[in-house]
């Protein structure tokens, strides 16, 4: 569920007379169409795919290309009907909010004006302004011009104080706008030029790479930076997870015929959800401010997920409504979107808890880093067969074992609390058929 910029752009001048469209002003008129800003405070994207290309015919809301942020992704859609000029990124480039993502020539709304239909309409605009100008002179800060500019302005981020006026008594007209547009274009256009030089003259270096850090690259540098301040308490034990190997295998195939992959991680949310009913303290979010716990009800389940695009955290929500074959669909569901790195910022936000299992790769304890603002993780290294004695301590036995190793923020959770925790996790994942009912 990608979210796309959508915005109208018809322009009502006066007395309801709908005249044109802000991109149909004039017919021809090449129109930075800019990144606008998606929220959730993003500052810049990175392009993953253009669903257009240079000469290209766009109408309103039609697909323009989907971006990354270190957040989501986006579909980013037309504002305008016309066509595609000139397209300022290519694939993986950074792109700015605020900055302009395509040129489009825009069109306007009657087919191939003649030029005669081109001065009517400029005719009618300028009626039709002059009609919109209240006969107190509207000012806005002492600027003078009609609403409809003011509207033109504001959609582009032009503070008209910047703008050279021409028109009577010094009054910004539409056309004024537009031309500080088109200046500002050959500007930010000479911009790029000079600095695509700079970068050049850095990565032709044989011997070197530049890369810069991108998406969900930043995101991990900024969380775990973050994570820094926090003090971990890391906690480690082992578990036999003999019985949960035979489960699984006795259900696997069922799951497949379902068309779920059902692997050791449902099984390991589970559990870490069904110990939290009885440790709720340890489903929180730590608000710093306020130095306060927030305990959550829902057990969003955070999963650390390897990506071609680096590590990402989904979560899937109220696993403890859920059952394992529910988890381990949704744990599909979010690989799937792994695969293809696109996932809904839906999925990556709201996450209260986290586990990371690293060891289809490898390892036997690691030391999680918190996720803030949460305050547990847990880690899971490699299923290994390793001796161990049987529960009469007599025999030597062959035993599936998997380490877990606890981070949690030592500010508000103490060694005991994670102990224990840890304790009744270990029994779910001894008694795998608990987690079944
Ligand atoms: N030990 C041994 N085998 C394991 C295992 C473990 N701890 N965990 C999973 N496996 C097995 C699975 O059972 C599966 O085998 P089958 O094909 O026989 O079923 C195989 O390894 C691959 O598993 P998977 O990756 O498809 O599925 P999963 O549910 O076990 O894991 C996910 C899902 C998202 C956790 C995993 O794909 C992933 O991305 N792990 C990396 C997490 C990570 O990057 N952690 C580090 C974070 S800090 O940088």
């Amino acid at each position: 569920m990608a979210f796309s910029i959508k915005l109208s752009s018809i322009v009502r001048l006066g007395r309801g007379t709908q005249l044109f469209s802000f991109n149909s002003i004039r017919y021809g008129s090449v129109i930075p169409f800019k990144l606008s800003d998606i929220g959730e405070g993003i500052r810049e994207v990175t392009v993953k795919e253009w669903f257009v290309k240079a000469g290209d015919r766009v109408s309103q809301f039609d697909n323009i290309c989907e971006v990354q942020s270190d957040k989501a992704s986006v579909t980013i859609t037309s504002r305008y009907d016309g066509k595609i000029k000139m397209l300022h990124y290519k694939i993986d480039d950074v792109a700015l909010v605020g900055n302009p993502l395509v040129d489009i020539e825009v069109e306007d709304d009657i087919d191939n004006p003649t030029i005669d239909d081109n001065k009517n309409i400029e005719n009618s605009i300028k009626e039709s302004t002059e009609e919109n100008i209240p006969s107190n002179k509207e000012t806005a800060g002492k600027i003078l011009t009609t609403p409809a500019v003011r509207r033109i302005a504001t959609e582009n981020n032009i503070n008209l104080k910047n703008v050279i006026a021409t028109g009577k008594d010094g009054r910004v007209l539409k056309e004024d706008v537009l031309e500080f547009l088109n200046n500002q274009m050959k500007k930010l256009n000479n911009e790029k030029n000079t600095s695509k030089i700079s970068m050049n003259k850095i990565i032709n270096i044989d011997d070197e790479e530049v890369v810069a850090l991108k998406g969900y690259e930043k995101h991990m540098w900024k969380t775990m930076t973050k994570a820094l301040s926090i003090p971990h308490f890391v906690y480690s034990d082992e578990c036999d997870v003999t019985k949960l190997l035979e489960l699984r295998n006795e259900t696997k195939e069922y799951m497949k015929a379902q068309g779920i992959a059902l692997s050791f991680m449902p099984f390991f949310i589970k559990a870490a959800s069904k110990a939290l009913v009885e440790y709720p303290r340890l489903n929180s979010w730590l608000d710093e401010t306020t130095q306060s716990l927030r305990i959550i009800k829902r057990h969003n389940i955070s999963v650390a997920m390897d990506t071609s695009d680096g590590l990402v955290v989904p979560n899937i929500k109220n696993v403890q409504s859920l059952s394992v074959s529910q988890i381990a669909s949704e744990l599909n569901r979010l690989q799937e979107l792994g695969r293809s790195v696109s996932f809904p910022l839906a999925d990556l936000t709201g996450g209260t808890f986290s586990l990371s299992n690293i060891g289809m790769i490898g390892g036997t304890y690691t030391k999680p880093v918190i996720l803030p603002p949460q305050i547990v993780i847990g880690a899971l290294g490699k299923i290994q067969k390793l001796p161990r004695f049987d529960n009469d301590g007599k025999n030597i036995i062959a035993a599936n074992i998997i380490s877990v190793s606890w981070a949690a923020d030592h500010r508000v959770i103490d060694g005991v609390t994670m102990a224990k925790f840890s304790n009744l996790w270990r029994y779910y994942i001894e008694n795998p058929a608990l987690l079944m009912i």
